[in-house]
């Protein structure tokens, strides 16, 4: 099956969606936040807190780039996978590499637990500052390309939550299928 069938693009709020695996963009301490972060452990519950804990007391938190998972509590999906996308600094300080780390390591995170379907938020994008145009074309790339080399995984939503990220991944994947 070729690459970008495998993904679709919805508008909406990605603690509803029901999936193997929603990603979560996360901070380094792993212990909440607002934006997409506050809406998943609001939505999930305690459960999803505790097991961060735990990774914390393991392995002292997520380094920018990687990721970690836990269940998904409450939400109807079976996993979170957490991961910490780049602070945008003026893009000289391995941004983009580290944006698409964060999509590599959770889709391969992903395959480790058995997880076929997947839905990612626009990691970056909102409190971290990174530019929506830019943080896209890295997202559906580095998916892309993932998607390329394995047959492990069956389905990756991008879950837009505001209009602009929304239209700029409709334009990019419509790119891709023409
Ligand atoms: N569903 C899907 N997307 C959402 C939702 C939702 N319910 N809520 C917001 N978004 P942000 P970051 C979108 O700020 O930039 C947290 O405090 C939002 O429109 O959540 O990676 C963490 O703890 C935006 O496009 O994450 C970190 O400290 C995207 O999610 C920091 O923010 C990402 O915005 C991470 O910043």
């Amino acid at each position: 099956m070729e690459g970008t069938s495998k993904i679709e693009l919805i508008q909406g709020d990605i603690t509803k969606i029901i999936v193997d695996a929603i990603v979560n963009a996360a901070n380094t301490s792993l212990l909440g936040g607002g934006g997409v972060d506050g809406a998943i452990h609001r939505a999930g519950g305690p459960a999803i807190l505790d097991e961060c804990r735990a990774i914390v007391a393991r392995q002292g938190g997520c380094k920018t780039g990687e990721a970690v998972i836990t269940t998904a509590g409450r939400m109807p999906s079976k996993h979170v996978i957490h991961t910490v996308g780049p602070v945008w600094n003026g893009g000289k300080h391995h941004e983009d590499e580290k944006l698409a780390n964060c999509y590599k390591n959770s889709l391969q995170l992903a395959i480790d637990n058995n997880c076929k379907t997947i839905a990612f938020p626009n990691i970056s994008t909102g409190v971290y500052r990174f530019p929506k145009d830019a943080a896209a074309k890295i997202a559906v790339d580095t998916v892309k390309y993932f998607l390329s080399g394995t047959d492990k995984i069956e389905k990756v939503i991008f879950v837009c939550f505001d209009d602009e990220n929304y239209q700029l991944y409709e334009r990019l994947l419509t790119t891709y299928r023409v």
